[in-house]
């Protein structure tokens, strides 16, 4: 059908954004998430630099992207500050350089943040989809994230028709968005499977100037074969969950689960999908993974809830060719409701998100290497961790060939506090720090989660005092990184 608005290239979309903008970009993981504008937007940016003028947009999405549109603009030196999560090779080293600014949010938070100015001037809102109405009615693709609130914020909006994703994706989305502060009211969501919202996000015509066609899919890698060691992370938290069942601690019912995002949050989840004592269950997450369709299919998962499809191309073909069953089964909602506190809370989600470290106190490190270093962000992990009926962190209990423990005995950096934390999971079993005193949690800690190797050293950190009512000595809170970044290794711990 012929549509109202400019049909344009992704150039001269591109042309029209000036340095030093503001562009919210669709996209929660590659997800949905824009493609060939923030491309083109990266190839401008080169041609300007090369004439020797500045040319540096603000990129604020739901979460991650794509390699084209993080890793082509961050290659082209095109980033000037950047929030809210992000994933890619490239802009880590320019964030972790000082060239891009980065600021690490809550994911769903950030909708917020944007609607009521804390984050400036919104220019542009540039987003994919896969269906758009003469009267300004979009159908979003493969994820919602913030994309609803940048087009209620931004002067202008370019939209990315991508012939990819079928029009039947339509009923697939139920846009939501909470009425002005302070005259909210609570969010209806009840179950899982309910649908307050439109399934399309209405925006005034007039601000749509563009529409680029494009067909390509979603740049999401495929997980690659997990081994042992994460085979035996995922065995023991389904374990730990079986027997909060069987002890009655979760309701006979059975509560949502939320899992995070990578391979070691595919793995847990295909883990609890297999137990025979953990029944079909539903999700209220963000991140719908490979492993999700696999469940749904096999009728493990009975519904899902979360703001992005974040398939790689076979499972994301295999929806599609049966669509209208899976249908049933999932929606995606704006990140502000997928993460929403408040819905979490109600509804009693079992949380599972992965740590880079985690100390004896039971805090945890999701973000940072070495105290220094960003990895990715803390994306939704605190949304559901702070909120959760259950909040458990899994990892393995070391890292890089065994030099690093991932048990110290302070994080570098801390995103959860002991306060939020209640389950530590490793390979070597799990903590349940529920009711324990700092004392308690450090010894079950050290003694269920810690890798034998670090054992030792770990216990005589906690040994050096005995009083305070916390372990251990301030001097020696940081022995295992220092010795890390002077030595390479945190083995054999040199007491001084
Ligand atoms: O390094 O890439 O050089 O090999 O960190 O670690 O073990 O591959 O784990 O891919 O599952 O990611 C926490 C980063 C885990 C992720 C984190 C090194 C390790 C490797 C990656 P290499 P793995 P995963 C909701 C949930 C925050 C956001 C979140 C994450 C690399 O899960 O970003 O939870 N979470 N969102 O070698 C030094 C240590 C280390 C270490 C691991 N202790 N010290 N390096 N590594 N532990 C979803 C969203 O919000 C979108």
């Amino acid at each position: 059908m012929k549509l109202p608005f400019p049909e344009l290239s992704a150039d001269e979309a591109a042309a029209m954004i000036q340095n030093g903008q503001t562009i919210g970009f669709s996209g929660f993981t590659p997800a949905g998430a824009a493609k060939a504008v923030p491309k083109a937007i990266a190839a401008k940016a080169e041609a300007e630099h090369k004439e020797g003028r500045p040319f540096k947009v603000g990129v604020v999405t739901g979460a991650s992207t794509g390699d084209s549109c993080d890793g082509a603009l961050a290659r082209a030196n095109a980033v000037l500050w950047r929030t809210p999560y992000q994933s890619n090779k490239f802009l880590r080293e320019q964030i972790n350089s000082g060239q891009t600014k980065f600021f690490d949010m809550h994911l769903s938070q950030l909708p917020q943040y944007v609607r009521y100015g804390f984050l400036g001037h919104f220019n542009w809102a540039v987003v994919e989809a896969c269906k758009v109405t003469a009267d300004g009615e979009i159908t979003l693709s493969t994820s919602v994230g913030a994309s609803p609130t940048f087009c209620r914020v931004a002067d202008k909006i370019i939209i990315e028709l991508n012939e990819h994703h079928p029009e039947a994706l339509h009923g697939c989305h139920d846009i939501f968005e909470q009425a002005e502060i302070p005259y909210r009211r609570e969010i209806p969501i009840y179950t899982v499977k309910d649908r307050p919202g439109s399934p399309v996000v209405k925006v005034d015509p007039s601000k749509i100037v563009g529409i680029v066609r494009t067909n390509q899919a979603d740049e999401c890698s495929p997980f690659t074969e997990f081994g042992e060691m994460i085979g035996k992370i995922g065995e023991n938290v389904a374990e730990f969950i079986a027997g909060e069942c069987k002890i009655g601690r979760i309701p006979k019912e059975f509560l949502p689960i939320q899992s995070g995002v990578g391979n070691i949050a595919n793995a847990l989840l295909g883990a609890l999908g297999t137990h025979p004592d953990i029944p079909a269950f539903t999700m209220y997450s963000e991140v719908l993974q490979d492993s999700v369709v696999e469940l749904i299919k096999s009728g493990k998962i009975t519904f899902a809830s979360g703001t992005s499809l974040t398939l790689s191309n076979g499972p994301m073909s295999e929806l599609y060719a049966n669509l209208d069953f899976f249908r049933e089964h999932f929606v995606l909602r704006p990140q502000a409701i997928s993460n929403n506190p408040e819905v979490i809370r109600r509804l009693g989600c079992i949380t599972i998100n992965t740590a880079i470290e985690a100390d004896i106190s039971g805090n945890i490190n999701s973000t940072h290497i070495m105290g220094k270093n960003l990895m990715n962000g803390i994306g939704g992990s605190s949304d559901f961790t702070r909120s959760a009926f259950i909040s458990i962190f899994a990892c393995p209990s070391t890292a890089k060939d065994g030099k690093i423990s991932a048990i110290v005995p302070l994080c570098s950096h801390i995103d959860h506090t002991e306060h939020s934390v209640q389950i530590i999971v490793t390979e070597q079993g799990v903590a349940d720090l529920r009711g324990k005193d700092p004392h308690e949690r450090s010894r079950i800690v050290i003694e269920n989660c810690a890798h034998p190797d670090y054992r030792d050293d770990l216990m005589r950190f906690c040994n050096e005092t005995k009083s305070g009512h916390t372990p251990g000595t301030l001097k020696d809170a940081f022995i295992f990184h220092r010795q890390f970044l002077e030595t390479g290794s945190m083995r054999n711990i040199q007491w001084s």
